[in-house]
């Protein structure tokens, strides 16, 4: 057996992947492929998916428990953790240690992490990234339905006639789900609709954007009930009979829209009103705001009020993130739930504590993310252990959470890589398995619980996650609540702990896999917890089984600052993940885009100097740093975008976290990180370069550098201030040069003993910059002319595909343009069929209808 079924290792639509390993797994080249047979894809994957065997050397990877830079062995490691952790509570009490934890752990790795913290350390101190992603939707589910429960599946999409995307760009964020969406739209005519800020591939796509201010959608959604209510679209009897609803409650909804919107609005509700079939998905446009948990209950009050909710096609849809992300909701991840959607009511504590055997069991909720890492900067977190999550680069205001960490006494992370801007601050790094070696289940967006396979042997001593923690807690004494043998038997003990849930008529119920053998665990099929459409049989999770409209107050002006006139927005791209740990392995997934962009609409552009391609310096309250710009119209007047990823071991200042700020919604906790005040201004370098090196090579500090890997080795941008540093960007051997002083234009190139190209540098003070992709495809080939290096290009020069659109064919711009000129192309499905792009993993479907659109337009003005 070669072949094992397993679950994507990034977003929450949690794909079925096949993994092939061959038949030498430890050679860890793996096909992939799309699992037919799993319910959230039937064998579809996007780009990152089927990239995923990119990712799974053993290049990077910390192999070894290291203190310090010294390698220790686990037995020595473990029993310093436990005896820092130990130690530090004894002297100071449970409060002063904290776990600060992810989505992309496994249920059971959450469950014993949990476990230890709240139980047995006795502290509500531990919290997860998921704080900075889903605790706005949690804090709304929560209040509105009494628990933490996802109302929607996926067949709801499919049975859709109408589909709100609200702050999500589901296109590049959670392909597989705008898969079935466009099916739905071909099938039976569903219609689209974005709500966003920035037009995105996915607002181009759809049947209608509306491009709202930031935080605009309270106002839209509290219009748009007012509007329902008005045209007697209101479901009476489903909220006599479901819901709660505050004194005051259609009083205080003016209908006031705030917004320049008319038009977009009355199509809006004309469509809203034609359609009882809704799903409306909402993700970080919604969450990641001061208002996150109060746009979430906009968005519910609309579907309760409409009674479009517990049925087929319908319903408010938080889609999560991480793969994990909801199995964390459910074992208690978050500072703010103690297990298994269990609150801090003295009778939640002591059935806890009696379930454990833990009378240490913690009675009030820990401290949130950022207020976590506000503790560790002033000395009330004394030791913290970091897993899964590199907050150096993604919390907001990351500055302060480093200078957290480079002031706090111990510090442990947990990871696969060795070099992460987080590990860097560690005192202890111990190894952890990866995708491919860890085993364990996941539950995504749907709460369809599947098992993550293990089909690579680990990477040195790494081990898996659940277990460092349960060994960490042997140490400290707590060995007998600690002492699983398996994976399965951890499962089984988290699946018998949902009858605390059950008994409180929560929905959380798996207490039917309590008593699965090994091999039953080893075999289980997907499942969903929940049922499907539950809500209307059993009610809402409330003692009386009703549901609550909450009160949405409206939108408070906001002050700006005349220092900072734009708003800054941050996301994500399609072929990235994160702080790029993983996806930033694969040459192939760099070439969408292979540096962090700054978005301005032309006519800020035009106002502040920016030109397309020049560099800019942002600036917040928070920090500065210099990005290349790309000026777009997709970009609303007033508002910047940057992304996420970008960390600083790939870029000179990339990390967006250096300028957000901190603020967070007063009910979840959740960082706005889509709005803060910035300033943008031109940046004019004296020299710009490009390095091309076989290895990876050491910056010197300039203005501007960003890290890309290419199939032979990296590709680095430059900029810089006063005379470039041509000496220290290359390597020894023996050198060709060209030099045109009157341009300022340098050329050099460095062949190895064999006489192979290592490093070519392009460095130019006023002229253009040749391309890069053929200089670097001939890093490490010996044929290759003097005069055809310091051309960067072939003597016999060949045409020119340009910038690449398809990943999975290699298929570039230019050579779709000349496709769909010669050949007369009209259709995403003509382009596939005369060239095969988008017709793998489809995630350049978007980018290509935007192609064709593109090149109808210049017909049309000819
Ligand atoms: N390619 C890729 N996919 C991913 C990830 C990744 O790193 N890369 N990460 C995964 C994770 S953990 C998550 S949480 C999801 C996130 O998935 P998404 O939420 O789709 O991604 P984002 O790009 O963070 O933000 C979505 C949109 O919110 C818009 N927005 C900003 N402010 C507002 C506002 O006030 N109102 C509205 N309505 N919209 C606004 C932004 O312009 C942006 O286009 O993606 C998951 N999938
Ligand atoms: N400005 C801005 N900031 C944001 C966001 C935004 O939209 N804008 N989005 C926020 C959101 S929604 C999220 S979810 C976060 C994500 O932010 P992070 O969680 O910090 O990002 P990742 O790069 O996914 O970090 C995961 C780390 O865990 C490691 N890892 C992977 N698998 C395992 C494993 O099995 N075990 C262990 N121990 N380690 C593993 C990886 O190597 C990596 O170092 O970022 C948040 N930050
Ligand atoms: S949509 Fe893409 S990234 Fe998300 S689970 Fe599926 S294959 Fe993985
Ligand atoms: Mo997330």
């Amino acid at each position: 057996m070669t072949k094992t079924a397993t679950t994507c290792a990034y977003c929450g639509v949690g794909c079925g992947v096949i993994a092939d390993t061959g038949e030498n797994a430890a050679a860890r080249h793996v096909a992939i492929s799309g699992d037919k047979v799993h319910p959230a894809n039937h064998g579809r994957l996007c780009v990152k998916g089927t990239m995923l065997g990119d990712t799974v050397g053993l290049e990077g990877r910390l192999t070894a428990p290291f203190i310090g830079n010294r390698r220790a062995n686990w037995d020595e490691a473990t029993r310093f953790v436990a005896k820092t952790f130990a130690d530090t509570i004894a002297e100071h009490g449970p409060d002063s240690v904290a776990f600060y934890v992810s989505g992309q752990l496994l249920t059971e790795d959450y469950y014993v992490a949990n476990k230890l913290m709240k139980g047995f350390i006795g502290s509500g101190n531990i919290d997860t990234n998921s704080r900075l992603c889903m605790a706005s939707a949690v804090a709304a589910h929560n209040r509105a339905f009494g628990e933490d429960f996802v109302p929607v599946t996926y067949d709801d999409l499919d049975e859709a006639d109408l589909i709100v995307l609200v702050g999500s760009n589901t296109a590049w964020c959670h392909p597989v789900v705008w898969q079935r969406i466009e099916k739905a739209r071909k099938d039976r005519g569903t219609k689209i609709v974005v709500i966003d800020p920035r037009r995105t591939e996915t607002a181009a796509e759809a049947d209608l954007h509306v491009a709202i201010a930031h935080d605009g959608d309270i106002p839209l959604f509290r219009a748009l009930l007012a509007e329902m209510k008005g045209r007697g679209e209101v479901d009476e009897g489903f909220v006599a009979q479901h819901c709660n609803v505050p004194d005051g409650f259609w009083h205080g909804l003016n209908g006031a829209l705030g917004e320049d919107l008319p038009e977009a609005f009355a199509a809006l509700a004309d469509m809203v009103a034609a359609h009882p079939r809704m799903v409306t998905v909402f993700s970080q446009g919604a969450n990641q705001s001061v208002r996150g948990t109060d746009k979430g209950n906009a968005i519910i009050n609309l579907h309760l009020a409409m009674g479009r909710i517990g049925k087929a096609g319908a319903g408010p849809f938080s889609m999560t993130g991480q793969p994990n992300a909801m199995g964390g909701r459910e074992v208690g991840g978050l500072a703010s739930t103690l297990t298994c959607h269990l609150g801090f009511s003295e009778d939640e504590v002591s059935a806890v504590a009696e379930f454990w055997q833990a009378p240490a069991t913690c009675s009030t909720p820990g401290l949130k993310a950022v207020d976590m890492f506000r503790a560790v900067h002033d000395g009330r977190i004394k030791a913290i252990w970091i897993m899964a999550t590199n907050p150096a680069v993604s919390m907001p205001d990351a500055g302060f959470v480093r200078e957290a960490l480079e002031k706090c006494d111990f510090v442990v992370v947990s990871d696969c890589m060795a070099d992460t801007d987080t590990a860097r601050l560690a005192h202890v790094r111990l190894p952890a398995l990866g995708w491919g070696e860890k085993d364990g289940t996941v539950t995504n967006s749907e709460r369809m619980v599947s098992r993550q396979r293990a089909f690579l042997p680990a990477a040195g001593e790494a081990r898996a996650d659940w277990k460092i923690i349960a060994d960490v807690a042997a140490a400290m004494g707590f060995g007998d609540a600690f002492g699983w043998q398996s994976v399965a038997s951890v499962f089984r003990e988290y699946t018998a702990m949902t009858l605390l849930s059950k008994q409180r008529r929560l929905q959380l119920d798996l207490t039917d896999k309590a008593q699965l053998r090994d091999d039953e665990y080893d075999a289980m099929e997907p499942f969903r917890w929940g049922g499907a459409d539950p809500l209307l049989e059993t009610g809402f999770s409330f003692p009386d089984r009703r549901a609550r409209l909450i009160d949405v107050a409206p939108l408070a002006a906001v002050e700006t600052d005349p220092a900072f006139p734009l708003r800054l927005n941050t996301g994500r791209y399609r072929d990235q993940w994160h702080t790029m740990t993983r996806t930033g392995l694969s040459a192939r997934l760099v070439r969408h885009r292979s540096e962090p962009l700054v978005e301005i609409h032309p006519a800020d552009a035009e106002s502040f100097g920016i030109t397309d391609g020049g560099l800019a310096r942002i600036s917040t309250p928070r920090g500065s740093t210099v990005l290349r710009a790309k000026v777009t119209d997709g970009q609303a007047r007033g508002t910047i975008f940057s992304p996420m990823h970008w960390t600083d071991l790939l870029s000179s200042g990339g990390r967006s976290n250096r300028l957000t700020a901190p603020h967070v919604d007063p009910v979840s906790g959740q960082p706005g990180f889509k709005d803060c005040g910035a300033a943008i201004e031109a940046v004019t370098p004296d020299w710009r370069a490009f390095l091309v090196s076989a290895t990876e090579p050491d910056l010197p500090d300039c203005l501007y550098w960003t890290k890309a890997r290419q199939e032979k080795g990296w590709l680095v941008e430059l900029a810089g201030l006063g005379e470039a540093p041509v000496d220290a960007l290359m390597p020894g051997g023996r050198y060709m040069e060209a030099e045109d002083v009157r341009r300022g234009m340098k050329r050099v190139a460095s062949l190895d003993d064999d006489g192979r190209l290592s490093a070519a540098l392009f460095v130019t003070c006023s002229g253009d910059l040749p391309s890069r992709e053929w200089i670097a495809a001939q890093l490490g080939d010996r044929d290759v002319t003097t005069a055809e290096l310091l051309a960067a290009r072939p003597a016999e020069s060949l045409p020119d595909p340009g910038p690449q659109v398809c990943v999975c064919f290699d298929i570039g711009l230019n050579t779709i343009l000349a496709a769909i000129a010669d050949q007369r192309l009209s259709s995403v499905m003509a382009i596939g069929k005369a060239l095969n792009a988008g017709t793998n993993c489809g995630s350049c479907r978007p980018q290509l209808a935007e192609i064709l659109r593109d090149t109808n337009m210049a017909e049309a003005a000819e």
